[in-house]
């Protein structure tokens, strides 16, 4: 952690608008009161083990019924001892068998416009025919699959079908490079890689398999690689012995092979996240408490009913797909969209096209996305019908609040709650968030703990910091969606999350709670910026930048200062029109009047885009270094553009 981690945190923003969830909206929510949130809120935090064990029995399917709820010997967590179930049963076959098989399940359209739905029905027979087919190659209980896929249903299938039989799937973005692969593969010790022929990104064709054979190279534990054909008619390398087409592999396998009941505790995924230095640590989650969570959070706060189509942007390859594009909404047996390919092709209106095609109710999406789609023009926007739309969610970053309110007006067309929803890898689903029928929402607030959250606000010695006081943000009791370690490295698990408060999960970042008992998240501790003696958040700065009518986009770091210690530089990214020297002015001058003289950066660089992770948040660890002149260092394998760092460079200040 950088040497201004620890301490209080000044808060310089302050928002007072309030957005009351409409009254036609709570009538039919599933949670309808501030008294029944609280009633479930106090019911989760006093007595743990009678609440979740009420909710396990009743939300999922049990082969074996479990003898104990919960066994907590900080850090180790073990949630529904002694039970045997299978996630990839509460996902289909628990459906099917409640008579629900004809239900859509999964909803696709691939990037050049193909689409395909598949029931709950489809999908048992689908995944029944890969699991065996894994099985067929020798893949048991226990064992990494390693996942490379594009978004098509088979991803989905992949990781249900592992699932199903107990191996453990790791999943790795489709967009990341041999040597990331590689470095996945031997770090599980990955057995079987799934991959695919292609996959369509931009009207492109990339060449999947090709990666893939570079990355096993080099990755001596796989034995075998399962390639689907995504795209017809092309040359695919095919290695006799090791290579198998996922059509052959599923050909002969019959289509009612059934799920295996596995412990609560066994391994559901391991999931790789490159944290914000050092090498990436797999998070590693579990069957039982994993998908009970994701299913409680995904009715809760999508306040999911039964003719909703939901639509999450996520990439499987991240926690947000994992949670809430297969294993909460499936085990809730809600309809989910799912789409292959990027959101600005063929034009800037796919996303709207596809709402209005669809008649999506719900969507899911992050703020990167939505900073884009201002900066792309309403124009997109207006040539689509969103009425069918009836609630939006954010994730990933903090929202910027002007960037909430364009979501809210321009997506939502006024009526449509925002749930701003603050969670990690690590949590395995949503932790804070609105509940949609309940909850009065403030522009850039993930507002309130969901049932079972016990979030506390810190100092670097521990104590519980006062109302308004930005600290650390962690987590004071264990709730069933935890992470249970990092894979193979029990050390690093230890002294990462649970060595600076041994009775505390520390989340990594600082959050303020607000005389309402709203949360605002400040952002990584790492990030912190200390200004002769006040420690700022970026959020903040890069907030009050947004909310310029010149700014796309704005991150903002700390960079050495002889005087103030640290001072401010942000880089920013215009909506449209020109770089001037008059605009820097008036940007600095725009913090100022916003949120104080303090926060006035110092400098001001001008970029085409920020440089971002692949799942599109903004790697300030890269700015910092530029900021201060400095080469890059770390893990880099996330980043989505390395072009975009050069750029930065070039466009110094000085
Ligand atoms: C789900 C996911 C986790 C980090 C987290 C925080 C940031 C996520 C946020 C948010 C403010 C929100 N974050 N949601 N910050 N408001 N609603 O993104 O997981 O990729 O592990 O990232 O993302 O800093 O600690 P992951």
């Amino acid at each position: 952690m950088s040497e201004s981690a620890g301490g209080n945190l000044d808060h310089v923003l302050t928002e007072s608008r309030l957005f009351p969830p409409p009254a036609e909206f709570t009538d039919q929510a599933v949670i309808k009161s501030q008294a029944q949130y609280e009633a479930l809120y106090e019911a989760a935090k006093n007595d743990p083990e009678g609440f979740w064990g009420a909710e396990a029995k009743e939300h999922l399917h049990w082969f074996e019924p479990f003898t104990k709820v919960l066994n907590w010997n900080s850090p180790n967590v073990e949630w529904f001892v002694g039970g045997k179930t299978n996630a990839c049963y509460n996902c289909v076959d628990r459906h099917v068998a409640a008579g629900r098989g004809d239900k859509a399940a999964l909803i696709w359209e691939g990037e050049p416009g193909d689409t395909r739905t598949l029931t709950f029905a489809d999908l048992q027979k689908e995944v029944s025919k890969f699991a065996a087919g894994l099985q067929s190659i020798g893949v048991q209980q226990g064992d990494v699959v390693s996942i490379y896929m594009p978004m098509t249903p088979e991803l989905v299938i992949a990781m249900l079908g592992c699932a199903r039989i107990g191996a453990v799937h790791s999943v790795v973005f489709a967009g990341f490079s041999a040597e990331a692969i590689a470095d996945r593969n031997n770090d599980a010790k990955a057995k079987v890689v799934l991959t695919a022929n292609g996959l369509y990104r931009r009207g492109k064709v990339l060449p999947l398999k090709e990666t893939v054979d570079e990355a096993l190279a080099k990755s001596p534990t796989i034995e075998k690689c399962v390639v689907l054909q995504r795209i017809e008619d092309q040359e695919t390398p095919m290695v006799e012995g090791r290579d198998i087409w996922w059509h052959d592999l599923v050909a002969d396998q019959p289509e009612d092979f059934p799920a295996v009941p596995l412990d609560s505790e066994a391994s559901l995924f391991i999931l790789y996240t490159s944290g914000s230095t050092g090498k990436p640590k797999g998070i590693r989650h579990t069957t039982a408490g994993y998908n009970l969570w994701a299913k409680r959070t995904f009715e809760w706060v999508f306040d999911h009913r039964d003719n909703d189509v939901y639509w999450c942007t996520a990439d499987c390859g991240w926690i947000t797909g994992h949670s809430y594009l297969v294993y909460g909404p499936l085990a809730a047996g809600a309809t989910c969209m799912m789409y292959e390919g990027a959101p600005n092709h063929p034009a800037e209106d796919r996303f709207w096209d596809l709402i209005e095609k669809y008649k999506v109710t719900i969507l899911y999406t992050a703020p990167t996305a939505i900073r884009a789609f201002i900066k792309w023009g309403d124009d997109h926007v207006d040539k689509h019908d969103l009425s069918s739309l009836r609630l939006l969610g954010s994730v990933g970053e903090g929202i910027n609040p002007e960037a909430w309110m364009w979501y809210h007006e321009k997506i939502g067309g006024k009526r449509c709650p925002i749930v701003d929803t603050w969670w990690q890898t690590e949590t395995g689903g949503i932790m804070m968030s609105p509940l949609p029928g309940v909850t009065a929402t403030k522009p850039g607030s993930c507002t309130r703990p969901l049932p079972g959250v016990v979030p506390v606000v810190v100092d670097e010695a521990g104590t519980e910091l006062d109302v308004d006081q930005g600290g650390m943000l962690c987590i004071a009791q264990p709730w069933p969606g935890m992470l249970r370690g990092i894979w193979g490295d029990e050390e690093r698990y230890v002294e990462q999350y649970w060595s600076k408060f041994p009775d505390k999960y520390l989340t990594g970042d600082n959050a303020r709670r607000d005389p309402d008992g709203y949360y605002w998240i400040m952002g990584r501790i790492d990030d912190v910026i200390n200004v002769s003696g006040h420690r700022l958040s970026t959020i903040e700065v890069e907030s009050a930048l947004v909310s310029h009518p010149a700014v796309a986009e704005a991150a903002v770091v700390g960079r050495p200062d002889e005087i103030k210690g640290q001072g401010i530089a942000a880089f920013v990214t215009l909506k449209s029109g020109e770089p001037t020297d008059e605009l820097r002015k008036e940007l600095r001058l725009h913090v100022r009047k916003e949120i104080g003289a303090l926060a006035q950066p110092d400098e001001i660089r001008f970029a085409a885009a920020v440089p971002k992770t692949r799942s599109g948040k903004i790697m300030r660890r890269l700015l910092r270094d530029i900021a201060a002149g400095k080469e890059t260092a770390g893990d880099t394998s996330t980043l989505e553009d390395y072009a975009v760092i050069a750029k930065l460079r070039e466009n110094d200040e000085s």
